[in-house]
């Protein structure tokens, strides 16, 4: 059962919409589109929902998952050079996708990077 399956993941961080671009697939350089993504941080992956969980647990289909991004060996930094926008964070995932998170609002943002770099320490450690 979805609703079950998705009630099972315990985030880390609970979700809020942050700007999201991915501008990597495999270490293959994509054309940056910046969106609006409700990002829930679990102990392992991130994950992004159009929406808000709620809503995103009506809206999945049996056999849809979010769009999740493994941390396990992941790289997080703040970056300057890849976008003009202020407060955006980098994250490369081992497999060379490379994503961009952002948010006007430095708390918010700065929250974020700390859990996700937290969450990639614990399981480098682990
Ligand atoms: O790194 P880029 O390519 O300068 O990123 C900009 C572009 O994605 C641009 O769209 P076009 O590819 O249609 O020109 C976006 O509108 C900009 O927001 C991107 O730059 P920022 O600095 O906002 O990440």
């Amino acid at each position: 059962n979805i609703t079950q399956g998705v009630q099972q993941i315990q985030p880390a961080l609970q979700g809020e919409y942050l700007n999201k671009a991915k501008i990597s697939e495999g270490g293959k350089k994509q054309r940056k589109n910046w969106t609006s993504a409700w990002v829930v941080l679990c102990s392992n992956e991130l994950q992004f929902y159009k929406e808000s969980k709620q809503e995103a647990v009506a809206n999945l289909k049996p056999g849809c998952k979010p769009e999740g991004v493994d941390l396990c060996g992941a790289i997080v930094e703040w970056t300057t050079e890849k976008s003009s926008r202020k407060n955006v964070l980098e994250i490369i995932t081992r497999s060379g996708d490379e994503f961009l998170l952002q948010s006007d609002d430095y708390p918010i943002i700065s929250k974020w990077h700390d859990a996700i770099k937290k969450a990639v320490d614990r399981l480098s450690s682990g």
